[in-house]
């Protein structure tokens, strides 16, 4: 096993005073599951001082309480700067039992006091209506991790100490939980840890042998298997193993403070020496029983250190004497009168074992990132213009452009800002950073790498749940980043969205808790030009899942070329608590719009171009043509000019937009038009095609409440995907210019007789199409090629 440096462990004075907190936390715990009256037990244990509905997790607490109190030893022995996550989030109550003994949680909310009246408020909130929720959550002061949905807890802790080269993250990961796959998928996060910029991340894989009902994968495995597997990932895991609460203490107050030690060994090393090779960063292996210290046995069946230990223990105690008097034992086997005065206050010489002011877990600043947020420097995005001399009749790649701008942004923000991509940055074009930084490694390098150090700042990793978990880490400590992905490969992280997005809207609400960096994606390689792909690369629903999400936390946006791209990446990088995508293609693209117009059209969100439309801007028109997204604006302009062609009497409005929360009404999202504006793009009662960079679903769901909302007749990606070319892609879709045109002719006003034979030439088009794409594997030069010209 592993050689331990000489760390004596603390006087027995000092482990009893840290058990008696141990015991005091643990004593809260139960508290908030059970009690709605007699928070010290002064008198008799009654049915109606219990809770009705008994909810809450007790079998991880004792361990995070355990933990919590050693933190609080070295935190403050060491003047640390520590943040606590639990990845078992479902211990809520334990995170709030210390940070509500260390003094934390009176401090941000002074109407629990530290007395009997805050201690029955604190228990009465509890997993109540109107009170706290039962996982560790946004309310908890000293968290940035809810640990609800489990596996996240080392990309986040990993996120967070990038850059923060004094903080240690100590990140406890239940054995349950280490089954999940990105967390199984994490551990890797000390590849990208150099310890001459960023802090260090201690997890403490704890092995209390459950999840809910089964043993856990860890739990029955040898140490030396789990050494051998920790090893094999560079760490050097460090075991206590124990039910005898003195003896854990003590064991476990020398495996913290080795951890520490070495951890300082480590820093102090690479940052007098200079960083040589990936140093072997400790973990800690803790085996203790699932509901350590609570009932042993109920109703002959052993509880405690089992599965059944993981909810409630005692689960019908109002209506069985028995519970309740089992439940009174054991809240009485903590000895709160030894614990607590008369009037609820903590006993002095426990209290003094809390660290001061912010070095306190529940105070620390990192974990309300909001507070050490310094806005970006950024260059002025209008450097960047690229020249549009008459709209639609020059290409090129708008993510490239948007590659210089981030290189600069790289320069300007050395220290708090980084890019987070699965291994695309230079696919997606945005290969211009790597003339400011690298990317990052801190594993061996060899001579054929390329742009790869260990100083690098772009942090490549080829798992979108490291990627979106690292960034989220590094924006709640209040830095900045993107994480540029597939737009396909986004719905990877789906989950991981739908969670960040609940936890900013959460905070919304807590005036405490200060705003941070909003989390940006940029999705590019998108379903309609993947070229060198196929269908399993096409999917937009990344989309779908932003916009279920609470509108005041999501933003989406399809710039149709690079001046929209620039405004809108600005827009994104200086704006807090959102969930930003922005969604664009990486292939040569046709471009729109002047940086001055791009400005104003991206300030209003949506706009028509008078440029491609057929009617005069003061003229009501016979139907509008609508779009959103590259490719679905290429397309449109297209229609606009074959119908000029073709069809000239027919009054056609376009209609761009951008900002997609632009098209709900103001009610359901504040970026939503008023009624007058969107009347003024869209009519109050004209037809409109529309087409759609995603599934057409989202848009019909998105206008939902605005006038006549049948008239929107939506062309979008309808899962027709394969490796083909790019104007096969739209006409397998039906989004294709040829496809607007005749909705364009069957929708609007009588033109089914007028037309028929612009339907045969659309038609004929569609054939002429196939015939060639299948003969030559190439579109036809016409679309290919395709300018607009008067
Ligand atoms: C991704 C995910 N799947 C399932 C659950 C439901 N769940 C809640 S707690 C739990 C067991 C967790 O076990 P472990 O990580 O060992 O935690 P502990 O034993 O410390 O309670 C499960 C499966 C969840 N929260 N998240
Ligand atoms: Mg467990």
């Amino acid at each position: 096993m592993t050689k331990i440096l000489a760390v004596t462990p603390p006087a027995d004075e000092l482990l009893h005073k840290m058990d008696a907190w141990w015991r005091a936390a643990n004593y809260l715990n139960i508290g908030q599951i059970y009690l709605m009256a007699n928070p010290l037990v002064q008198e008799p244990l009654k049915a109606e001082h219990i809770k009705p509905r008994l909810l809450g997790h007790w079998g991880t607490s004792p361990g995070l309480n355990l933990i919590y109190v050693h933190l609080n030893r070295l935190i403050k022995e060491q003047d640390l700067n520590v943040i606590y996550m639990a990845g078992p989030g479902h211990g809520g109550p334990a995170l709030v039992a210390n940070v509500y003994l260390e003094g934390s949680y009176t401090d941000h909310f002074p109407e629990i006091t530290k007395d009997k009246v805050g201690l029955l408020k604190l228990f009465r909130q509890f997993s109540t209506p109107g009170g706290i929720p039962s996982h560790v959550s946004a309310p908890t002061p000293g968290s940035i991790h809810e640990g609800g949905e489990l596996g996240y807890v080392l990309v986040h802790a990993f996120g967070a100490v990038m850059d923060n080269p004094d903080l240690i993250v100590a990140a406890v990961v239940g054995d349950g939980e280490a089954e999940t796959g990105p967390l199984e998928g994490s551990w890797k996060g000390n590849r990208f840890i150099n310890p001459t910029r960023d802090g260090a991340v201690l997890p403490i894989l704890h092995l209390n042998g459950y999840k809910i009902s089964g043993p856990t994968v860890w739990a029955r495995e040898s140490d030396e298997r789990i050494a051998k597997f920790l090893e094999g990932h560079g760490y050097e895991p460090l075991f206590v193993e124990g039910d005898n609460p003195m003896e854990v203490h003590r064991a476990f107050a020398v495996c913290l403070e080795t951890a520490i030690l070495k951890i300082k060994n480590i820093q102090k090393e690479a940052r007098e020496n200079g960083f040589t090779q990936r140093p072997v960063w400790p973990a800690i292996v803790l085996r203790t029983p699932k509901g350590w210290t609570g009932p042993k046995v109920v109703d002959g069946v052993p509880v405690e250190g089992t599965f059944r230990a993981h909810q409630v223990p005692l689960s019908s105690v109002r209506d069985n004497p028995e519970h309740l008097k089992m439940l009174e034992e054991w809240l009485k086997s903590y000895k709160p009168e030894e614990l607590f005065d008369e009037n609820g206050a903590l006993q002095p010489e426990i209290a003094e074992l809390a660290p001061r002011g912010e070095r306190r877990m529940g105070s620390n600043p990192h974990a309300n990132g909001g507070k050490l947020t310094i806005p970006l420097d950024l260059p002025a995005y209008s450097n960047y213009a690229v020249e549009v001399p008459a709209p639609a009749t020059t290409r090129l790649e708008s993510t490239r452009e948007f590659g210089k701008f981030l290189r600069d942004i790289y320069k300007r923000n050395p220290k708090n800002f980084r890019l987070f991509c699965p291994d695309e940055t230079n696919s997606n074009r945005r290969g211009a950073v790597f003339e400011e930084t690298d990317r990052c490694f801190v594993s061996e390098l060899i001579d054929i790498d390329d742009h790869v150090s260990h100083e690098g700042r772009v942090m490549e990793v080829l798992s979108e749940h490291n990627c979106h978990g690292w960034l989220e880490g590094y924006n709640l400590t209040g830095r900045h980043g993107l994480f540029a992905t597939y737009e396909a490969f986004a719905m990877v992280v789906d989950s991981m969205a739908m969670q960040h997005a609940k936890w900013l809207e959460h905070c919304l609400r807590i005036s405490w808790r200060k705003p941070v960096p909003s989390l940006n994606y940029l999705l590019t390689s998108t379903c309609w030009r993947n070229d060198h792909n196929g269908f399993s690369h096409q999917g937009p629903g990344f989309i779908d899942n932003l916009v279920n999400k609470r509108p005041e936390v999501v933003r989406v946006y399809l710039p149709p070329d690079a001046n929209s791209l620039l405004c809108v990446a600005d827009h994104c990088l200086r704006s807090v608590n959102y969930l930003n995508a922005i969604v664009i293609d990486k292939q040569p693209q046709l471009q729109y719009l002047t940086m001055a117009q791009a400005r104003e059209h991206c300030a209003r969100g949506a706009g028509i171009w008078h440029w491609c439309s057929n009617v005069e801007a003061d003229e009501e028109p016979d139907i509008v043509l609508a779009c959103a997204g590259d490719i679905a604006t290429q397309e449109t302009v297209a229609a606009a000019w074959l119908l000029r062609k073709h069809l000239p009497e027919v009054k056609v409005r376009v209609v761009n937009v951008v900002d997609l929360m632009a098209l709900p009404p103001r009610d359901k999202h504040p970026h939503g038009l008023d009624q007058g504006d969107f009347a003024e793009l869209f009519t109050m009662d004209k037809p409109v095609v529309f087409a759609f960079h995603g599934y057409p679903g989202v848009v019909h769901q998105l206008i939902h409440g605005r006038p006549d909302q049948d008239r929107f007749h939506v062309r979008g990606y309808i899962e027709e995907g394969t490796t083909t070319t790019p104007f096969d892609m739209v006409v397998l879709n039906k989004m294709s210019r040829v496809h607007l045109c005749m909705d364009v002719i069957r929708y609007g006003p009588n033109l089914v007789e007028k037309a028929p034979r612009m339907l045969s030439v659309a038609n004929d088009v569609l054939l002429e199409h196939r015939r060639y794409v299948n003969e030559h594997f190439e579109d036809m030069p016409a679309i290919s090629d395709w300018v607009w010209s008067d």
